[in-house]
């Protein structure tokens, strides 16, 4: 049975259907990115609360921004923006669900402008993004906006067909000041320490190129708020369509699973009201900076780790790589020792449960979250999830024997081959940069790390130098996993 509006009443009976009339549903957020990500969270939310609340202003009208996302766009058009959440418990328990919190979709190259008036309609109150980590433009060394960016320099030469983020929200505050309307809010959903800082900054620095009579406007009408979010969400897979339909009948084209964690801490700043997302468990918290530093470090460098380790070894998912002993116990001592001393007060967190639960939640052998997805734009991940910790130690002149080895584990994978000899599908903005490093290398290790734009200042440490390089000897030499007894 195809998903669609018409099909929804005749699903089978364990699955939950939205029972709102998604007809009278307003747009009141437009959503860039329309993942899995998306929506296995904010758009779960939102279902959430259109279903037990009785909102009718806040559906999502969800824009797929660049070329290669026509797939999902396609997807949404032909079953009424309708898909279904499989939530994979632990124990191995399965539910499935329709989300219908996605009233609206739009793919950006198709028509831009209806993009800029959907985002510029007075309906609108919130603009919310998941462009990824990489997709904020800026260099990781200096923090500052990368205006050569040959994209940027394209939407600056044509402002009314925009390509970047920054362009097609430049457009619509434009009109929304011509036009004498209320401001709005832009709420970065990507993982970033002071991820709406961060949209700030790079939104501003856009603007002070193209549209520079814009800035005191955008600065008294549009707030960014922080916010750190969280649930695994891994790629969906050919196997999750055929089990969906196995299990329950219904052909989705892009389903997506996921784990049942769930979690969403925000700062309370929306310029023109949001809904009451705590009613739906959200946290609102005047300062969000500790949350997103324990999940960045813990739980997202956490994930590199086993996936940059479990790559070499071999694993193709996260919780085989996890279960694996040597693997398991690097990450433990790596969160315990190096990453732990960093974090800073964190009120009301018991921080040894909530690694526990990390473990678990990595463990979950249902989901199959894949090594490939968690390793996929490493060059954008690690500088925001694992280098603060180092570059923080050796400030302090604590601990980075782990961060090195991984960064050593890492210019390894690069040359493209796990230690099996099967080829890694290595897939990154800077592949070619990485491989090329990775080849000189195998002839003078230290040359990797000769990359401050992804690497920044640990580079220039002579103790973690010499922690890298004795780590490379080693995994070159023995191989991954007997290196990695001899951490312990
Ligand atoms: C992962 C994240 O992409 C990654 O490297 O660590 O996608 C992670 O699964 C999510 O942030 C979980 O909230």
């Amino acid at each position: 049975m195809k998903l669609n509006t018409n099909t929804l009443s005749i699903l089978p009976k364990n699955i939950i259907v939205p029972t709102y009339d998604r007809s009278t549903i307003k747009t009141g957020i437009v959503h860039v990115g329309i993942g899995g990500f998306h929506r296995a969270h904010q758009a779960y939310y939102m279902d959430q609360l259109l279903e037990h609340h009785g909102l009718t202003n806040w559906g999502i009208c969800g824009v797929a921004l660049l070329p290669f996302d026509d797939k999902i766009y396609q997807t949404l058009k032909t079953q009424d923006g309708l898909y279904t959440l499989t939530i994979k418990e632990l124990d191995g328990s399965v539910s499935t669900r329709v989300i219908g919190s996605i009233i609206e979709y739009l793919f950006a190259p198709e028509n831009p402008a209806a993009v800029i008036e959907k985002m510029a309609h007075p309906d609108t109150k919130i603009i919310t993004l998941t462009i990824t980590e990489g997709g904020y433009n800026y260099d990781d060394t200096t923090g500052e906006f990368n205006r050569a960016h040959p994209l940027i320099q394209q939407d600056l030469l044509q402002p009314d067909h925009p390509q970047t983020i920054f362009g097609y929200l430049t457009q619509s505050f434009k009109r929304r000041k011509e036009r004498g309307l209320k401001g709005c809010t832009i709420q970065s959903c990507d993982n970033i320490q002071g991820n709406g800082h961060i949209t700030k900054k790079m939104v501003l620095s856009y603007i002070q190129l193209a549209e520079p009579e814009l800035l005191d406007w955008v600065s008294h009408h549009i707030t960014f708020p922080n916010s750190m979010v969280d649930r695994i969400t891994p790629v969906t897979t050919k196997e999750d369509i055929q089990f969906l339909k196995e299990q329950t009948g219904i052909e989705d084209l892009w389903p997506v699973v996921c784990e049942p964690f769930h979690q969403w801490v925000i700062e309370d700043e929306f310029s023109a009201g949001r809904p009451p997302w705590e009613k739906v468990g959200a946290q609102f918290v005047a300062d969000v900076a500790p949350y997103e530093r324990m999940k960045l470090s813990l739980l997202n460098a956490g994930h590199s780790v086993v996936g940059i380790l479990g790559a070499l070894v071999g694993y193709d998912t996260i919780d085989e790589a996890v279960k694996d002993p040597s693997i398991r116990s690097f990450l433990i001592s790596f969160l315990d020792e190096e990453v732990s001393p960093t974090l800073g007060a964190l009120e009301g967190i018991d921080l040894s449960a909530y690694k526990k639960s990390l473990i678990e939640r990595f463990g979950n052998p249902h989901i199959k979250d894949q090594v490939a997805r968690i390793c996929s734009q490493s060059s954008a991940k690690l500088p925001k999830f694992l280098l603060p910790t180092p570059s923080y130690q050796l400030q302090h002149n604590g601990p980075i024997s782990h961060a090195a080895f991984l960064i050593a584990a890492w210019a390894i994978y690069n040359l493209g081959l796990d230690e099996k000899g099967n080829q890694l599908v290595i897939e990154d903005v800077k592949k070619e940069a990485l491989q090329q490093k990775a080849i000189m290398a195998k002839n003078d290790p230290v040359l990797f790390l000769q990359m401050p734009a992804i690497l920044g200042d640990v580079s220039g440490s002579e103790r973690f130098v010499d922690s890298y390089l004795k780590a490379y000897q080693q995994i070159r030499k023995f191989g991954i996993i007997k290196s990695l007894v001899t951490m312990k």
